[in-house]
């Protein structure tokens, strides 16, 4: 399938090297396709039109890589780079495979694997930068607890601000051009994982010493598989000004974390995403954090990626279509009508405004039997999504 869906150039779609470099293996099966190297995965990436590639410190450099292997393995892959035109927009740390994080990287009750994480953290940072990452992603998989027996919530939260207010302040030390988006999740591979949504990461980027250069990094498994809507995240992300990057994904209600396909299962609340970002002029990466089925080989990973990007651009032109649809538009603009009644009311505070409308009189009953015609208006926008209008 190769058409106007197809990836085109100028795109900002993005994948890491953890999500097509996925080799298959789970919690109940052995990998079952064998690894790519970071340069590989920069070929495939560039032959299925992707724009970026991101990665974790170690999906590129082993956490016991020599110097010499280090080198060579940034040798080849910027020479993969430099062949694809495929660039790095963000990169990250991974606090989360090796077994001194077992109980957290920032939070860990341990001040030496604290001091350590800081220490990867740093040099991942610095990794990251001379590659041309812009944006730096925080996800703290194993910043969390089985038992709040172990750790105080308060006082890890105090590890984590003061691990982020440090790390603000090398950035700024080094003159990085770089942003930090903070990724929220629930649980796994922790019982229950701090900061567990994209709206408790908003409140706690306010208490930061250097709170305007971080933002968040939402992803859709990870507010969908706590039963949350992930627009209402996104939206309140983007009202403040810290919608700074985007992991795009798909996932069932009450499961694990997924990661299928872009729009592979809730194809609904996909395009309410994409007609979000795309209506609001959201211009950073469009980052697909997903990877393959398990039963795919190298091919249906191509597959898989060129379905996450031709998915967007559909659920894009389809919001084209919703905003130029008579009959919607008609229904949109008849739902936020205004009879101008309330003008008087409106915007700032004043004794005045307070005053008039404490002595208004309103019609309780008309307005409770005003029929809304939601029904209909979901009903068309389905509708144009199955490709029927
Ligand atoms: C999982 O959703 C996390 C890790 O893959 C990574 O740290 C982050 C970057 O998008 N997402
Ligand atoms: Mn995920
Ligand atoms: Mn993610």
């Amino acid at each position: 399938m190769s058409d106007k869906y197809n990836p085109q150039p100028g795109n900002r779609f993005t994948f890491g090297l953890w999500t097509v470099g996925n080799i298959g293996r789970d919690p109940f099966g052995e990998p079952v396709r064998k690894q790519l190297t970071p340069a590989e995965i920069v070929y495939l990436l560039g032959e299925v039109g992707a724009y970026g590639v991101n990665f974790h410190d170690n999906d590129l450099i082993p956490i016991d890589a020599t110097p010499a292997q280090s080198a060579q393995i940034k040798k080849e892959f910027k020479k993969a780079l430099a062949d694809t035109g495929v660039v790095v927009p963000m990169a990250t740390t991974n606090l989360f495979s090796d077994p001194a994080f077992k109980d957290g990287a920032f939070t860990s009750n341990d001040p030496n694997v604290r001091a350590y994480a800081l220490q990867k953290t740093m040099n991942a940072i610095d990794l990251g930068v001379e590659l041309g990452a812009s944006t730096y992603v925080f996800w703290g998989g194993r910043e969390g607890v089985e038992t709040d027996a172990s750790k105080d919530p308060l006082e890890a939260g105090k590890r984590f601000r003061e691990a982020l207010n440090f790390l603000c302040s090398y950035v700024k030390d080094q003159g990085y051009d770089l942003r930090f988006a903070l990724e929220a999740k629930p649980n796994e591979p922790r019982g229950d994982i701090y900061l567990s949504t994209t709206g408790a990461m908003l409140g706690f980027i306010e208490t930061l010493e250097h709170s305007e250069m971080v933002g968040v990094n939402p992803e859709v498994a990870h507010e969908q598989m706590a039963g949350l809507n992930f627009l209402h995240h996104v939206a309140q992300a983007w009202d403040m000004g810290k919608l700074f990057h985007i992991d795009l994904n798909d996932q069932a209600f009450g499961r694990y974390d997924q990661d299928f396909r872009f729009g592979a299962v809730n194809l609904k609340s996909a395009f309410f995403l994409v007609k979000f970002l795309e209506d609001v002029g959201y211009d950073g990466s469009l980052h697909f954090d997903a990877h393959a089925y398990r039963t795919e080989d190298y091919e249906g990973v191509k597959d898989f990626a060129i379905g996450c990007m031709r998915m967007y651009a559909i659920l894009k032109e389809k919001a084209e279509r919703w905003h130029a649809d008579a009959e919607i538009q008609a229904l949109v603009a008849a739902i936020n009508a205004d009879d101008g009644k309330t003008d008087a009311f409106k915007g700032a505070y004043s004794a005045d405004k307070a005053a008039a409308l404490k002595s208004a009189s309103f019609d309780r009953v008309a307005m409770g039997a005003r029929g809304l015609p939601y029904e209909r208006l979901d009903q068309l926008t389905l509708e144009l999504l199955m490709g029927v209008r």
